[in-house]
């Protein structure tokens, strides 16, 4: 490459790391050795109707029986830290009690085998896959109907984070309490797109809070068990909306998304308040009381980083739009709406060409929530914690995957991310999201993440040029041109 060239590439700060990651439900498979018991998602992904074409994670990836060989795929693209989730069912079968020190051994082998790699392990405790006992199981007479509707999950998640804590916690320095609270709080118990599966729009605000108190009493945990040497935080995936128009409607529909997207979170974790538009705009939904004096202090622990998972922007409008029409918020075409008291707002096709979960390119909203975040909680570093894009990949005859679109995206979000750090946001790295194909939720395995091709027949993994490309920016800190130069 010529001197030029490179000095038109831009330059990621030192120390910037390179990550990948994956979730346990969407990669391990195992579902039923070494006493794990079924997640909500295991529940729901046998539920006809819930997941495209029937499928489950029952073999997904077989990382379970596969870790080493990942690991080593890992090592060989040159990535340089690796976020995956704990399986809570996995080390603590009914959510309470005992862990099943199995299920333990998993994890730091794993742990073990990435750090004999140089590989950074980042340890997210809660991917989503709550164990079904807490969601079934609870006193008779609880009107929250279990899950993270009903309080006492927040207390059992804090047991859960102490026990993964005390056991990976000589090893692992990084831990994200809750992956996109949002997703769990509004997509399972809102429109019920996710598990569990449930549509009342005040499970949702219960789940939403309970997820908050969760994140408090994990963070709490993990720096008891850990203290002073553990690096918490926590993933949200922050919506960047955009009003569709400058009327005052459009304005007001981003504030209300905006609050129960974004600050229903960052209100209770970074300044310890629900604010009140938020209360009002659902006060015909719930007084809220669920929200006990001292939660909102517990709820705002010190973070030692945000991770941002950014994928595509919002564009919304107040007035329902006359054809009636798809929704276009990346929910699918729900039937019940993931917006408490927010259900009249319209989402719109934001510009720019979709990639196959039909969610348009568009990395300036990577650009913008990096440096909001760094206007709102001043001295917390960030990361990017997932961002990727699932296209059509297909093997050429050869078996090689080329994956022009991925690369071109990858270069256009990481060069959003060069802006904001130019732009004064401390972003310490980046994960790809996904390492591997996998077990997309509600789309099953219809819809490819990974940077590396799975064949589910046979579990065989290849590099898609991505990965190559990918590789080529780890190794150098530098942003490649988004070609296939030195594919082969
Ligand atoms: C995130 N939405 O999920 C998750 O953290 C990953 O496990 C997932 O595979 C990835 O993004 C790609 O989808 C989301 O509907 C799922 O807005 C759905 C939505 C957002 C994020």
């Amino acid at each position: 490459m010529s001197d030029t060239q490179s000095a038109a590439n831009l330059r990621f700060p030192p120390g910037f790391r390179w990550g990948a990651a994956t979730a346990a439900y969407q990669i391990e498979g195992a579902v039923s050795e070494d006493g794990r018991t079924p997640s909500i998602w295991d529940t729901f992904s046998r539920t006809p109707g819930k997941v495209l074409g029937g499928d489950t994670g029952d073999v997904a990836c077989d990382h379970y029986h596969r870790w080493r060989d990942d690991v080593r795929l890992m090592a060989d693209l040159g990535i340089g830290a690796y976020r995956f989730s704990v399986s809570w069912p996995r080390v603590q079968p009914t959510g309470r009690g005992p862990a099943v020190q199995r299920g333990l051994d998993f994890y730091r082998a794993l742990v073990d085998e990435l750090l004999a790699h140089g590989i950074t392990p980042m340890v997210t405790l809660y991917h989503w896959d709550l164990p079904q006992e807490l969601e079934s199981a609870f006193p008779s007479g609880s009107p929250a109907g279990g899950g993270w509707p009903e309080r006492d999950t927040a207390y059992r998640f804090e047991e859960y984070a102490g026990i993964v804590a005390g056991a990976l916690g000589d090893r692992v320095e990084w831990w994200a309490t809750l992956n996109e609270p949002w997703c769990s709080a509004f997509l399972g118990y809102g429109s019920g797109v996710h598990a569990p599966g449930r549509t009342d729009p005040v499970a949702a605000l219960r789940a939403a809070h309970h997820l908050n108190l969760a994140h408090g009493l994990g963070a709490w945990a993990l720096r008891t068990v850990l203290p002073g040497r553990a690096q918490v935080g926590v993933c949200l995936n922050p919506s960047a909306v955009r009003p569709l128009t400058d009327a005052p409607a459009d304005l007001d529909a981003r504030r209300r998304i905006d609050a129960l997207a974004n600050r229903v979170f960052t209100g209770p974790m970074l300044r310890g308040t629900y604010d009140h538009d938020l209360l009002a705009d659902t006060a015909r939904i719930t007084d809220w009381s669920f929200v006990h004096d001292g939660d909102l202090a517990v709820t705002r622990q010190p973070l030692d980083f945000i991770g941002v998972n950014y994928y595509s922007p919002a564009v919304v409008s107040g007035s329902a739009d006359a054809a009636g029409g798809p929704r276009h918020d990346g929910h699918g075409a729900a039937e019940h709406s993931p917006w408490p008291g927010a259900d009249d707002v319209s989402f719109h096709r934001a510009p720019g060409e979709l990639t196959a979960m039909d969610w348009p390119v568009d990395p300036t909203g990577l650009t913008d929530l990096l440096l909001e975040y760094t206007a709102e909680a001043p001295g917390v570093p960030l990361l990017v914690t997932e961002n990727g894009a699932a296209y059509d990949d297909k093997p050429g005859a050869a078996g090689q995957v080329h994956d022009p679109d991925r690369i071109r995206y990858l270069h256009g979000h990481l060069t959003a991310v060069h802006e904001a750090i130019m732009s004064g946001a401390d972003v310490r790295g980046y994960f790809l999201w996904s390492l591997m194909d996998n077990f997309e939720w509600a789309y099953g395995y219809s819809k490819r993440f990974g940077a590396v091709y799975v064949d589910y027949g046979t579990q065989a993994r290849t590099p898609k040029s991505s990965a190559r490309w990918y590789a080529r920016v780890a190794a150098s800190g530098e942003l490649a041109p988004p070609d296939e130069e030195g594919e082969d």
